[in-house]
C-alpha cells in the first residue's frame, strides 16, 4: 500500500462536483463562523493504490460553534470515478439535523446525487421550524429518482436521491442543496444550547446516523480496493463517519 501525504493538487473533477463544492463552501463562509478542524494524522490529502487504479482524496474540514465538524471531501478513482462527500456534524449541545450529500460521477455522467437534512431525534422527525421552511421550497421533479438502500431509514422525507438526466436537472439539484444549506445555517444560528439530557439524545441520534452510513458497502468497496480493508475501516469510522462520544 502507498499512502502519501503531499501538497494537494487541484483535482480535475466532474463539473457538477466543483459546482457543488463551491455552493457548499460559499454557504459555510457566508453564514457560519468558521475555524479550521484538524483531521487525524494529516489525513487531509491521501493517495492510495492497491489493486489497479489510484484513489486520490482531498479533504477540507472546518468547525463552528454550532457544528462539531464540517467535512467536504473530493475524491478521484483512476480516470473514471469522481466523488464528492460532505457531512455537517452538529455540536450535540444544539438540536440540529445532519446535513449530508454525496455525488458519484462515472464516465457516463453522474450516477448518484444525494442530499438530505437527516433527523437525529428518536422519532426521526425534523423540528417544526425545519419542516415549515423545507415544505415552503418549490419541489422540483427529477426524471430518474433512485431508491434508497436498506440502511437508508436515516434519511428524511425531503431526501433527494437522483440520477440527474440533463444539465437543467443538475442545476436544480445545486439549487436545492443551496436551499437546504441556507435553511440549515440560519436555523443553526437561531438555535440555543440544550440540556445535558437532550444533548445525550442528540449524541445517540448522531451515533445511529453514523452506524447506518458505515453500512454503505459501495463506499467501503472503493476505499478497500485502494487502501486495504483495515485502512478503509479506519477511514470510514474515524474520518467519514466518526461517532462522537464526548
Ligand atoms: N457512494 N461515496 O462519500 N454517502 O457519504 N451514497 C455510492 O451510482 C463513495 C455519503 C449514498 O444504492 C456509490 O450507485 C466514496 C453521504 C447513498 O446502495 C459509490 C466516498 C451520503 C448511496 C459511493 C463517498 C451518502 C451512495 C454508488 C468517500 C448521504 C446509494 C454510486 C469519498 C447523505 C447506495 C451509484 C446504494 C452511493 C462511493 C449516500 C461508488 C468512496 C454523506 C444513499
Amino acid at each position: 500500500m502507498t499512502t502519501l501525504q503531499t501538497s494537494p493538487p487541484t483535482l480535475p473533477l466532474h463539473p457538477l462536483i466543483h459546482q457543488l463544492a463551491e455552493v457548499i463552501v460559499s454557504h459555510w463562509q457566508e453564514y457560519l463562523n468558521l475555524s479550521p478542524y484538524e483531521l487525524p494524522d494529516g489525513l487531509g490529502y491521501v493517495e492510495g493504490k492497491l489493486e489497479g487504479e489510484k484513489l486520490v482524496i482531498k479533504n477540507r474540514c472546518y468547525q463552528s460553534p454550532q457544528f462539531r465538524k464540517m467535512h467536504l471531501e473530493l475524491a478521484r478513482l483512476g480516470q473514471g470515478l469522481d466523488i464528492l462527500h460532505c457531512v455537517m456534524f452538529p455540536n450535540p449541545n444544539y438540536s440540529l439535523p445532519m446535513f449530508g450529500c454525496d455525488i458519484v460521477a462515472g464516465k457516463r455522467g453522474v450516477s448518484a446525487a444525494i442530499a438530505d437534512l437527516s433527523p437525529t431525534n428518536p422519532d426521526f422527525t425534523l423540528s417544526d421550524e425545519y419542516n415549515q421552511a423545507l415544505s415552503q421550497l418549490k419541489t422540483p421533479s427529477f426524471s430518474d429518482q433512485r431508491e434508497l438502500p436498506e440502511w437508508g431509514d436515516i434519511f428524511s422525507e425531503y431526501c433527494l436521491f437522483i440520477r440527474p438526466d440533463t444539465q437543467e436537472e443538475e442545476k436544480l439539484f445545486l439549487q436545492r442543496v443551496g436551499d437546504f444549506l441556507k435553511i440549515h445555517c440560519s436555523q443553526a444560528n437561531k438555535s440555543s444550547i440544550v440540556s445535558t439530557q437532550q444533548r445525550e439524545i442528540n449524541l445517540q441520534g448522531q451515533q445511529y446516523y453514523c452506524q447506518k452510513q458505515q453500512k454503505n458497502d459501495k463506499t467501503r468497496r472503493v476505499l478497500e480496493k485502494a487502501f486495504g480493508d483495515s485502512w478503509a475501516n479506519r477511514y470510514i469510522t474515524e474520518v467519514l463517519f466518526d461517532i462522537p462520544n464526548y
